[in-house]
Parts: structure tokens; sequence; C-alpha cells
């Protein structure tokens, strides 16, 4: 049965039966000091603090049985999944496969590279290494979640006009119905977040529908 639930540009129609929620990039490499995201020059405490509504999301999903997909950006230890762009763009004071504070920056296994304790992934939920910023390029998800019959995505995760955005772009082209949980997102750039929510609801959701947790929360109580 459809579940309404109160968001922008208008209610989105909710699937019990058919939705996953998509935790993006939740990793120690965008959030914690000494990673990727603080390699490239940014204020990485703006991303923590998603971390205890993103766990309630994670939480709700788990209360009702939904499944729950978490992303990590991460290459191969032989980086053969990176293209040499990836690596060479930016001015970053480390770049991708060098050591810093927690290991090899965004390769697999490596420290920084681990999904934050508070929301990690427990047995049974789908854990995705994705080698570009979208969770479909080169991941096989699209087929996982088929075979599962999803056809509704709840997203939340880092950061939103990055991996987030893309990931709900891909998605949106392949036929989901996604929603954005707009205080479980974050951005190191708090006008890229607002400026990534407005084009994503404008031309009545061109991209998707966005609500706080709270609206889900009361609406599938
Ligand atoms: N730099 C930045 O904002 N994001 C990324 O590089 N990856 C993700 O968003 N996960």
């Amino acid at each position: 049965m459809t579940v309404s639930v109160p968001a922008r540009p208008y209610p989105y129609p909710l699937e019990p039966a058919h939705v996953a929620l998509v935790v993006i990039d939740m990793q120690r490499d965008f959030i914690e000091k000494g990673g990727f995201g603080d390699s490239l020059g940014n204020d990485v405490a703006r991303l923590e603090a998603i971390v205890p509504t993103t766990a309630d999301l994670i939480g709700l999903f788990r209360a009702k049985g939904w499944a729950i997909v978490h992303t990590r950006e991460a290459h191969l230890p032989d980086l053969s999944d990176c293209p040499p762009a990836k690596i060479r763009r930016g001015n970053a004071s480390l770049r991708i496969g060098e050591t810093g504070s927690m290991g090899r920056l965004l390769v697999r296994g490596e420290p920084g590279n681990q999904i934050v304790d508070a929301l990690a992934p427990m047995a049974g939920e789908i854990v995705i290494d994705k080698p570009g910023k979208g969770m479909f390029w080169a991941t096989g998800l699209h087929e996982k979640l088929q075979a599962l019959g999803i056809t509704h995505l709840v997203f939340a995760g880092v950061t939103t006009e990055v991996c987030v955005q893309t990931s709900m772009r891909e998605a949106n082209d392949r036929g989901y119905e996604s929603l954005l949980i707009e205080d479980a997102t974050e951005s190191y750039f708090p006008q890229f977040k607002a400026a990534t929510i407005e084009m994503m609801v404008a031309q009545g959701g061109i991209v998707g529908w966005v609500t706080p947790l709270a609206e889900l929360q009361k609406a599938v109580a």
C-alpha cells in the first residue's frame, strides 16, 4: 500500500514493499580529518553533524525490515579502476592512493575507507564500492536492486552536490522514484546543498523529492 510522505515539490508516493535506503559514502575519508575531503582543503566538521540523523534513518529502515544499501567511494589497491584524470585533478595536499593518517586515500580496505562506526553496515545489508561519484557506474547495483524488486530509493549521505546528486540523477534515468532526506545529507558548502535541493525539486521534481526525516518518520509510523 502506497504511503504518502509530505515532501517537496508534492507528496512522495513511498512503496513499502519496493523501497530501499541508500546511504552514500559516509566513510572516514570524507568525514574525519586526515582523509580525502580534508586533503582537498574542506572543513570536514560540517559533515559529521548529520551522523545522528543518518543513524536514526538507518534505524527506521532496520525496524521496518526494508532494504539498505551503503556505498563507499573506493578504488582497488592498484588503482586500475581509477582514471588518471581523477588522480591528477586539483591541487590536493595528498592524492588518491597516497598515504595519509588513515591509510591510502580512497583505497578499499584502508582505515579511512571504512564507514564511520555509528553507521556501520549490518549483516544482510548491501555494501557497494564505487569507483565514481555515481553509485551505478561500474558497480552492478542496478541489477541487484532489480533482483530485489526495488523501484523507490530514499537517499542520505555525502556530499549533497557531488556523490549524492550524481547518484540520484543516475537513479532518475534508470526509472527509480527518489526521495532525499535533507537533514541526512550535507556538503562542505552550505550554498551548494541548498542549490542542489532547489534544482532537484524544481520543474515538478525533475530529479526527485526532498523532505526532512521527521516527515518520513511520521508518515510511516
Ligand atoms: N569532494 C566532494 O565533495 N565529494 C566527493 O569527492 N565524493 C563524494 O561526494 N562522496
